[in-house]
Order: C-alpha cells, then sequence, then structure tokens
C-alpha cells in the first residue's frame, strides 16, 4: 500500500542560499566578547548574592558564555529564541544593542538596524535584573524570581519565549514556533537550547522526530556541562555523542567544544543557514565544562571528583577567548581591562536601580493564574476571602 502523505505544513521554499560560513568578522568579536563578560559579570554578582543569603537560589551560568552568546550572536531578526536556565548570555545578546549599552566601547557604525529597534539597553538591564530579584518592573511584574518569563517584541525584533521548570517541555513549543514560522511563510529560525540531562525525556525524542519529519527550522543546541544536578553524563546516556542521535531523526547533527567560539559561529551559521534554505533541523551538543554546581550552595559541585573540578575550572572560555582575540590582534590587555569594568559597571547600575525600585503589586499575583472574565474573578475572589 502506498504510504499515506503525513500531514504538513503548507509547501514553503526556502530560498537556497549559496553562501559559504566565513569566519566571524571584528565588529561581531568584540561584540560577542562584551557579551560574554557582561554575562560572566551578572553571574558573578548574583552569586555573591546567593552566598550572602540576599537571594534564595542562583542557577549559574558560567563557563556556558561562548555557547550561549555566540549561537544567539547568529539570529538575525524575526528568529525566535528558547531559553531555560543557563542562557543569560543568549538573553542579553538577543536583547541588547552594545552600541548603546556600552557607548565607550563601541562605535555607532558597529550598531545595525535590527538593533536599533530594541528599547534602551540599560533599561532592558533594568528590567531583567528586576525579574531576577522579584520587582515589579520585572518581566513578569514580580511574580516570578526567575529565568521563568519570556519576552515577545516582534517591533523591536525580540521574539523570546522563556521556560517553565518541567525540563524538555519546552522543546516541543520551540518546534512549534518553528512550524508557525514554516505556515506563516516567513524565512524565520528557532534557536532552542536545552541541557544533555533534559534530552532524557520523552520530549526531546517527540520534538527531534517531528522537526525531521516537517524539514522545521529549529536548531537546538545541547548545553553539555556534563552533569544534571548530581548525575553525571555516564549515568544519563550510553551513546558516545548526543550529535548522533541526530542521524536517527534525519537531521543534522554537529558536536562542537562549546568553550571555542570559532567553533560556535562556524556550527551555528552553518545551521541558521541549513533551516533558512529549507533544509531543516540541527542538533548541535556543545560540549562545556562544568564549573559551578547545579545552584549556588546546594552541594552539588562536591559531588563532581575532585580532580575533574580543576580540569574543568581550567576549561574557562572566556580567558581563552580573550588568548585568542589578543594573538589575532582583535583585542589588546588594555581593551580587556576596559571591558570588565564597563560590564561589571552596567551590571551595578541596573541592579542597584531595581533594588531601590517598587515591591510587587499584591493585585497582580493571581493576574496570570486565570484567563480574563467573571468565572477567573469568581475565583480569585474565593481564594483571596
Ligand atoms: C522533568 C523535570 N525533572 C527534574 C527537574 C529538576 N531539575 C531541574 S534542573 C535539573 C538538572 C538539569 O540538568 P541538565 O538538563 O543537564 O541542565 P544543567 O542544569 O546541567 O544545565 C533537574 C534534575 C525538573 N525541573 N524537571
Ligand atoms: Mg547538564
Amino acid at each position: 500500500m502506498p504510504r499515506k502523505a503525513p500531514v504538513l505544513p503548507p509547501p514553503r521554499v526556502r530560498g537556497r542560499s549559496a553562501r559559504r560560513v566565513t569566519g566571524p568578522g571584528d565588529a561581531w568579536l568584540t561584540r560577542a566578547h562584551f557579551l560574554a563578560r557582561l554575562s560572566r559579570a551578572w553571574d558573578t554578582r548574583f552569586e555573591n548574592m546567593a552566598r550572602s543569603g540576599q537571594i534564595g537560589r542562583w542557577y549559574s551560568a558560567v563557563g556556558n558564555e561562548t555557547t550561549t552568546v555566540g549561537a544567539a550572536l547568529c539570529m538575525h531578526p524575526g528568529d525566535a529564541l528558547s531559553t531555560v536556565h543557563r542562557d543569560l548570555g543568549a538573553i542579553l545578546s538577543t536583547y541588547l544593542d552594545v552600541t548603546r549599552l556600552a557607548p565607550t566601547l563601541f562605535s555607532a557604525s558597529d550598531g545595525t538596524e535590527w538593533d536599533s529597534r530594541r528599547s534602551e539597553p540599560t533599561e532592558l538591564l533594568y528590567r531583567l535584573a528586576c525579574q531576577m530579584i522579584g520587582r515589579r518592573d520585572g518581566f513578569t511584574q514580580g511574580v516570578d524570581r526567575s529565568f521563568h518569563y519570556g519576552l515577545i517584541a516582534p517591533e523591536q525584533g525580540i521574539r523570546h519565549v522563556g521556560m517553565i521548570s518541567h525540563l524538555g517541555s519546552m522543546l516541543p513549543v520551540g518546534a512549534g514556533l518553528a512550524l508557525a514560522a514554516l505556515q506563516d511563510a516567513t524565512d524565520a529560525v528557532v534557536l532552542g537550547f536545552i541541557g544533555e540531562g533534559a534530552t532524557s525525556q520523552g520530549d526531546f525524542h517527540e520534538t527531534m522526530n517531528t522537526a525531521g519529519v516537517m524539514k522545521l527550522p529549529y536548531i537546538l543546541v545541547i548545553e553539555n556541562n556534563q552533569y544534571a544536578f548530581s548525575t553525571p553524563t555516564s549515568e544519563q546516556y550510553a551513546c558516545s555523542s548526543l550529535a548522533d542521535r541526530a542521524a536517527g531523526y534525519g537531521i543534522a547533527g554537529e558536536s562542537i567544544d562549546g568553550t571555542d567560539l570559532f567553533a560556535v559561529h562556524e556550527c551555528l551559521e552553518r545551521a541558521f543557514e541549513r533551516a533558512r534554505s529549507g533544509d531543516g533541523a540541527t542538533l548541535v551538543e556543545a560540549l562545556l565544562p562544568r564549573m559551578r554546581g547545579h545552584a549556588e550552595g546546594d552541594g552539588s559541585w562536591d559531588v563532581v571528583p575532585e580532580g575533574d573540578r580543576a580540569k574543568y575550572l581550567a576549561r574557562d572560555p572566556i580567558p581563552r577567548l580573550e588568548k585568542a582575540l589578543v594573538e589575532r590582534g582583535v583585542l589588546d590587555r588594555e581593551r580587556i581591562k576596559r571591558v570588565e569594568a564597563v560590564a561589571s559597571e552596567c551590571v551595578s547600575a541596573a541592579f542597584e536601580r531595581a533594588q531601590q525600585s517598587p515591591e510587587p503589586d499584591v493585585s497582580t499575583a493571581l493576574r496570570s493564574m486565570y484567563a480574563p472574565g467573571e468565572a477567573a474573578d469568581a475565583v480569585a475572589r474565593e481564594v483571596r476571602s
């Protein structure tokens, strides 16, 4: 019997491009370097607050920066981003116009039309700081104090779908966004991130299979930091590389050293090109060092054998990037010091303003729990009484 055609979105011919991946230019590299440093400065501040009990919990993204920043800087206007808990670098890269945020470091000619549509970067950083400490001006208006939020502002070129806590649950959402891009006949691509532990969830299989069958413009980057909470990769999966799974879904798969910004750029540019030209999804495994525990102070760092801890810490992607950029003549040591100082000033300014900002309004607490309408109002009244 002939096979029945699967239910597919309306046919969409994505313009095939012959463009070859060329290496990153100096403007892209200096931008990536600043954003990686900004992400690190943010983490440093929040790690300190977690250690001194000023916030309850912090999931550090230290070690992931070259992967998250590098991948997100390959996005185009209209592309969508789906993040989980260690993707601060991708968020900063998607939100912030660095030429306006750090005019002492960047010249206006580094800016793009895409950047100029974004909100004032200091305002976005302030809102992000408010989000992280549960203030009213945060994206969830203080309902949540975490990365459990999204920012959909297409007029600014930002389509960021955040996470819910359940690992793997955002994967089908990312694939759904990619399907919508096909159905809307846009050339948008979806960039998603996930930890290697979450790839053991059924949602991973269903998403990648759908992405393969429907040739979705979807790129999933697995941030393989060797541990899921306290579970090492040897107890998580039996294949040698998670990218090998791509073959089973009929999609492209690549495993890269996620601490090498150049490798990230090359792989991701190729993946975006593939997705935009109609050749479907890519599964990227970015191999990363475990540089922190799961959450600050939860004891999970102690689970990592001592010898491995030292090896992971020695693979810090930022000094590696700085060394490469100095060798190429893109940066000098003086500029690196200035970047570190400006990054830390940007974080301090956003955070100190957030600390002075209003507490959440209690009336918003139930706002996102129930759909508007009489029935919801009745439930809310009942809950309050
Ligand atoms: C379905 C589900 N199971 C367990 C958890 C608790 N949990 C939160 S993060 C995490 C570890 C995730 O590991 P991985 O996916 O490798 O990401 P990493 O934290 O290492 O970046 C666990 C077990 C959860 N949020 N959802
Ligand atoms: Mg992990």
